[in-house]
């Protein structure tokens, strides 16, 4: 294999010389043997997944380690024609919100799930931002099973992260809203408008997800936020900025603080209070859809109310830490010691002990307070800082080996650091203004270390030009070493706002190949041929259908007529990996559908015009793939020919 493999590396090696620009910033990225590091042979797997948010696609795709090949992009907060997700009638109540349908949003930090602190693969979480909701993915299936909306809340941006157990998945909210939302002025702001930080309770079992608190925090930005683990678990840690409460041109009246806050909560007290029936039950509305595996079908239900906790009922349970310059990143590293608060104006890195935290509420060391809530020392709680290692810190994750690895927006860099001695050790450019980073379980409690990814906001030049707008890109690095070596640049799709990463072996078995049919619970199914039926309910009309290679049961219908609404409830018979089947319709105003095997989904057609109209399948399945097709004749509104189906006859 190796003699196989070795001069097609030359070649690239060559050709890469040839043809990129800016290879004297690569650090010799192939002047050595890389290429070999990212090379997966055909046939071969990747030894990591990499779920990587698609930020403005509203969904989460799935890459290989080390090759960055994309394996899939699974549909979350958007629709999707490619399979018909928000189009069929089993998907669209995933879409339902207290605002309607809702069929985009913007996502961004997605979290697998945890047992003890360690990333278990079961679930995935994301967040939508833009109409806050909560999404949980299944790592079994790779299809979104559950969103639940988040109300009180706008901008969800310090969302979706795990606590160490999936005790809860956390959602907290940029923008500071009047809570409930009423009609007032924007300039009463200040002092009026609540900041919610949301904890949503994870089912063990099912990963079913409820809200069981929210805590009404003063109307700061909360900016992003992670969960202590180890000696800090029962804690979560929010980066605020506009502690100056400003309601207009931010970027200059948000930016006078020298140092806003890190809101540490104590979420274990809260929980406490709340199991004794703490805090209060508020009105509200908030879609909470959950799809149902076996049926096949999602149902939307909409919640009218939220348990809401002020922190001044649960004294001891909420304390600000000064962090300087409007930090947004904020990490906890694997032990649960340090908490990273990156302020983004900010010349240094800083790092807050846990335990100095404790001592000084301990001795109840203050330096005052804001809206009741304690405000500490910010000297009595500071572990260190690294001294200006770069230009913008954003975030921060770990390799498990006492080492951290901070983004740098503006000097556009990785820059990795020592934990405990605050030395930097080295630095790489990324290519170009990286935002988040990620280490597979790097903000976990253990990290797998091997690779770091940096994804960018701008591409520029790395790839051919494709007009006006690039796609963006992340690179990978190799940081087993001392120093961080780029391996690979690849694009991703949508923005890469921030990715979650794990060994391949903890998912991949568990990786489900056939939906059973004799587990197919839709009200709708068909499962044989033999079954087939239409049946006409005034004018909507539901066709009971099958699919297996190749062809469709039936493949002739006639008596529909224009004016009906057409329902094809489609079931496809294959038990074999991988053998989807696709169906479309002349004229049909949604999408295709493809239907995985075993599985049900359901089209709506509305036919406008008289004539005979083709269906045939979309997913090339077998040789006689073409042949796989049908006819529905439509007749007149008035007319009255009788529903008609068959298959094979003449
Ligand atoms: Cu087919």
């Amino acid at each position: 294999m190796k003699t196989i493999i070795t001069p097609i590396l030359a070649i690239v090696a060559v050709l890469s010389t040839l043809t990129s620009c800016n290879n004297s910033n690569n650090s010799g990225a192939l002047s050595n043997n890389n290429a070999e590091k990212v090379y997966v042979a055909p046939g071969d797997h990747d030894s990591h997944y990499a779920f990587i948010s698609g930020g403005f696609s509203g969904n989460l795709t799935v890459y290989g380690l080390p090759s960055g090949r994309l394996f899939k992009e699974i549909p979350v907060f958007s629709q999707f024609p490619t399979n018909g997700y928000g189009y069929s009638e089993e998907t669209k109540p995933m879409f339902e919100t207290s605002y309607g349908f809702v069929p985009w949003d913007d996502s961004h930090h997605p979290d697998i799930s945890q047992t003890n602190g360690k990333l278990d693969g079961r679930w995935i979480f994301i967040n939508g931002n833009n109409t806050p909701r909560i999404a949980r993915i299944s790592l079994t299936t790779f299809e979104t099973e559950e969103i639940i909306e988040v109300p009180n809340s706008a901008g969800n941006h310090s969302s979706s992260f795990i606590t160490e157990n999936t005790e809860y998945v956390v959602a907290g909210t940029r923008f500071s809203v009047p809570v409930p939302q009423k009609d007032i002025p924007i300039k009463t702001y200040k002092g009026n408008f609540k900041g919610a930080l949301s904890f949503i309770s994870v089912d063990p079992e099912h990963g079913h997800m409820d809200i069981k608190f929210q805590i009404l925090m003063p109307g700061f930005n909360y900016d992003l936020s992670h969960p202590g683990r180890g000696k800090s678990h029962g804690w979560f840690f929010f980066t605020t900025y506009n502690t100056e409460e400003a309601n207009t041109l931010l970027e200059v009246n948000a930016s006078q603080n020298d140092k806003d806050f890190i809101a540490a909560i104590n979420w274990k007290k809260i929980e406490e209070y709340v199991k004794k029936g703490g805090g209060t039950m508020m009105p509200a509305n908030y879609a909470h859809n959950v799809y149902d595996e076996h049926k096949h079908t999602a149902t939307s239900t909409m919640k009218k109310e939220v348990r809401v906790v002020n922190p001044s009922e649960v004294p001891g349970a909420v304390y600000f830490i000064p962090t300087p310059k409007s930090p947004h990143g904020c990490d906890v590293d694997p032990s649960g010691e340090y908490i990273v608060g990156n302020g983004k104006l900010s010349a240094n890195l800083t790092v807050h002990s846990f335990t100095k935290m404790l001592d000084a509420i301990e001795n109840k060391k203050f330096a005052g307070e804001a809206y009741g809530i304690p405000i500490l020392n910010f000297e009595d709680v500071l572990a260190g800082s690294v001294e200006q290692p770069g230009l913008g810190p954003l975030h921060t994750e770990f390799d498990g080996q006492g080492n951290a690895y901070t983004t740098f927006f503006i000097s556009s860099e990785v820059v990795k650091w020592k934990l405990g001695t605050w030395e930097v050790i080295d630095r790489k450019p990324t290519y170009y203004s990286v935002g988040h980073l990620t280490i597979p379980g790097g903000n976990s409690a253990e990290p797998f270390g091997k690779y770091m990814f940096a994804m960018n906001k701008i591409t520029k030049d790395r790839y051919l030009p494709t007009g006006p707008e690039m796609e963006h890109s992340a690179q990978l690095y190799d940081i087993s070493g001392e120093k961080m070596e780029l391996l690979l640049d690849f694009p991703t799709h949508g923005e890469p706002h921030y990715a979650a990463a794990i060994p391949a072996e903890i998912i991949k078995n568990n990786s489900r190949k056939i939906y059973r049919l004799d587990e197919n619970q839709h009200e709708k199914k068909t499962l044989s041929g033999s079954d087939v039926k239409i049946v006409r309910d005034g004018k909507n009309v539901h066709i009971y259908m099958t699919m297996i290679r190749s062809h469709f049961a039936p493949d002739n219908i006639e008596g529909i007529k224009v004016g009906d609404k057409v329902f094809f409830h489609i079931t496809n018979l294959e038990q074999d990996f991988d053998v989807p089947h696709g169906f479309a319709i002349i004229g049909a105003n949604n999408a295709e559908l493809l239907i995985a095997p075993g599985q049900t989904r359901t089209l709506t057609w509305e036919p406008k015009q008289v004539g005979v109209w083709p269906f045939y399948c979309t997913d090339f399945c077998s040789a006689l793939h073409q042949e796989m097709q049908g006819y529905v004749r439509v007749s007149p509104t008035n007319s009255n020919i009788e529903l008609s189906w068959s298959l094979g006859e003449d």
